[in-house]
């Protein structure tokens, strides 16, 4: 302010000029051109630099720098728009603010105002930084700040399915960020803008490689390649783990078992984690899938869950490390539902896992369905610390392609009651909260404009699971797309509704798993002939002449008994059973009345109508805004929905051609017969459909 008033009174008339201008060519522009800047979507939600870097002040703090505070004042140059204030960056001891919170406010003094971001440590400043630009960048007033923010679990990581020969397992952007094959030699400047964005929605984890783990990852040339990627990722604050094959120590180590209770397998595993601290002081850990899926683990002998984590945990110990621990098991050999599974073999080793052990358990108790319930882990093992995963890579949402916004999904778990304490919340029981990452070497990183708000809201839900997800929906299109009016009114109810639609068209009423076999590409509820009985679609909804669903009350599987009394109570019956879930928990007979009048059989065809209906509403909100957004990622959009609304009706079509064929009832008047016969949906093959291992 000072500076610009001392401007003009030395230069008069150029500073009427600068003024006029700066008052005048914005309004210009506007009226110039609604049509965006062309972007690839390589700049995501962080915006291209400004053309000319805003004349903000920013002032580091003083007497302390470090390459995050380095990143900090960057960052600020770069992307803060112009503030009528100096910014300072101060470190201060507030135990308020976490390790890694920060706080944002206005100082007044006798000189006028200036905008302090605080934080203890320089990742808070960082971390402030981000929530400044975006605050700005957003359209709130900077002259009004005054908030405090730290993050309600301390682990917020990506797991990434990358193999190392670069394939991605379910992955649809492409091949692996991770170019293993020239690092570390070569460090590609990509790494760099990758960690920014994570660090601009606080991740502050990353797993390189696949959770089917190679023991190569291990090996010391691969150790090196992950050090290079975690010396890039350090000055963001984030840091590195590796996905941990248990039977290492045979493969790599020449050892005949992998047994965690044998003294050589144990010893195996200390000098690895000291080999990888060597090279990596700030490793985060190991992730481990183990007896899941043929990944081999400490079952193959006779030992337990918590015998194999805590040898890793004690392996890991001495330098800080933790192990993730995969509750996702589920085996053949086991007749039981296989929703009780995971439940059913960790549950009962709650408080016997070491502190550095975290449990992470998948969000429902099957395997990423566009619905289900939470899963009944959380709550129910009080003294062990867990992690919520989830799927941001759309593996049964329709890949890259469908526009699906996945932050109603994430907050439906993070906020459903546990009912094992009062007001207890499964984010609130949480240590750690991991996403399946959606990225990849495609120039827009995730495969689609819209897949990037699901990283970022990943990231914005891990920091703060009470944001609302239409809130960050709505700033993820402003920094997205720009502050056009029009386009929020257009954009937000596409992608509120989005997610819902994906149900509606696959699995509406609480059906789950009925996609094509491997690829999980289309539909497949008809596919009855695979080895294992869980894998088949007709296990999940039990679909016959006379009903529909899963019964797992009492007289059932009795699964529900798995959730504390008060909701298992509430799932015990169908009427009390939230419609969304109502097969996953029941069969029912096709004509069992439904709250609204109808039977069940109108209800799930009027729900299948309803997915078609608003992707081809979305389709039409987007087309109006064709002249507002820029070309490319227009038009890719546009064709993606096209590919959306017919792969809909294909779902809708072939699910409803097949449960007619089981029941043998009419459709209720006005709904359009399936476009084909049923088995022209069964012949249909998709052998190079992408992400299937
Ligand atoms: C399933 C995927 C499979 C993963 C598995 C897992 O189909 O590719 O390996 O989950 O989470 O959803 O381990």
């Amino acid at each position: 302010m000072t500076a610009m008033r001392q401007g003009r009174h030395r230069h008069g008339i150029t500073g009427w000029a600068v003024r006029f201008c700066a008052a005048v060519l914005p309004l210009l522009l506007l009226l110039l051109g609604p049509v965006a800047r062309a972007s690839d979507g390589y700049s995501l939600w962080l915006g291209e630099p400004a053309p000319t870097p805003a004349a903000n002040r920013i002032e580091a703090p003083a007497g302390s720098s470090s390459p995050t505070i380095a990143l900090a004042v960057a960052e600020l140059r770069r992307s803060l728009p112009r503030v009528p204030m100096p910014v300072r960056l101060v470190l201060a001891d507030d135990p308020a603010l976490g390790d890694e919170g920060f706080g944002l406010r206005i100082a007044r003094s006798g000189k006028g105002q200036t905008l302090l971001i605080t934080a203890r440590r320089d990742i808070g400043l960082l971390y402030g930084a981000f929530a400044l630009v975006r605050h700005v960048r957003t359209g709130g007033d900077p002259g009004g700040l005054a908030l405090t923010s730290r993050p309600a679990v301390p682990l917020r990581m990506l797991n990434h399915w990358d193999n190392i020969d670069g394939f991605v397992e379910r992955g649809y952007a492409g091949r692996s960020l991770w170019d293993w094959w020239t690092l570390p030699d070569f460090v590609d400047p990509r790494y760099a803008d990758y960690a920014r964005a994570n660090a601009s929605v606080g991740i502050n984890a990353i797993v390189l490689n696949n959770v089917n783990a190679s023991a190569e990852s291990l090996t010391a040339p691969y150790i090196a390649k992950a050090a290079a990627l975690a010396d890039v990722f350090r000055p963001y604050g984030i840091r590195v783990f590796l996905s941990a094959r248990f039977s290492a120590p045979q493969e790599l180590g020449g050892l005949p078992t992998a047994d965690p209770r044998n003294p050589s397998v144990a010893a195996w595993w200390r000098e690895k984690a000291d080999e990888i601290y060597r090279s990596i002081p700030d490793f985060g850990g190991f992730l481990v899938k183990a007896n899941s899926e043929g990944q081999p683990g400490p079952r193959d002998y006779g030992a337990s869950h918590a015998d194999g984590a805590n040898m890793l945990a004690t392996a890991l110990a001495p330098h800080g490390g933790t192990v993730i621990w995969r509750a996702f098991v589920y085996a053949d050999t086991d007749p039981t539902d296989r929703a009780k599974q995971a439940y059913a073999e960790f549950q009962p080793l709650d408080g016997r896992f070491a502190d550095n052990v975290i449990v992470q358990v998948k969000n429902g108790p099957i395997d990423f369905q566009p619905r289900e319930p939470a899963h009944p882990l959380f709550g129910a093992m009080p003294a062990t610390r867990l992690a919520a995963e989830f799927q941001i890579t759309k593996e049964y949402l329709g890949f890259a392609t469908h526009l699906a916004y996945l932050g109603p999904l994430f907050a439906e778990t993070l906020a459903a009651p546990t009912g094992h304490r009062p007001g207890q919340t499964v984010a609130s029981t949480l240590s750690a909260i991991a996403g399946v990452a959606n990225i990849g070497r495609d120039r827009d990183w995730t495969g689609s404009v819209f897949n990037q708000a699901n990283w970022y809201v990943f990231g914005r839900l891990a920091w703060d699971p009470a944001l609302a997800p239409e809130a960050v929906a709505r700033e993820w299109i402003v920094q997205t797309f720009g502050a056009d009016p029009a386009v929020l009114a257009a954009v937000t109810p596409m992608m509120m509704q989005s997610r819902e639609a994906v149900v509606d068209y696959t699995g509406p009423l609480g059906l789950a798993h009925l996609f094509a076999t491997g690829h999980h590409y289309g539909p497949g509820p008809w596919v009855d002939d695979l080895a294992r009985p869980e894998w088949n679609p007709v296990y999940y909804h039990r679909a016959g002449p006379s009903g529909i669903g899963f019964d797992r009350t009492a007289s059932g599987s009795n699964a529900i008994a798995q959730y504390a009394p008060t909701i298992a109570a509430r799932l015990a019956r169908p009427e009390t059973t939230p419609p969304e879930l109502l097969l996953w928990f029941h069969h029912l007979p096709w004509d069992f009345p439904m709250p609204g009048g109808g039977t069940l059989w109108h209800e799930l065809v009027r729900r299948y109508d309803r997915g078609v209906a608003t992707v081809h509403a979305m389709r039409r909100r987007w087309a109006s805004v064709r002249r507002r957004i820029d070309e490319p990622r227009w038009h890719k959009t546009d064709s993606f929905l096209a590919i959306q609304a017919r792969e809909a009706a294909w779902w809708r079509d072939a699910s409803l051609a097949y449960w007619m064929s089981l029941n043998h009832l009419p459709l209720p008047p006005g709904s359009a017969a399936p476009a084909h016969d049923l088995e022209w949906y069964r012949q249909q093959r998709f052998p190079h459909a992408p992400g299937n291992p």
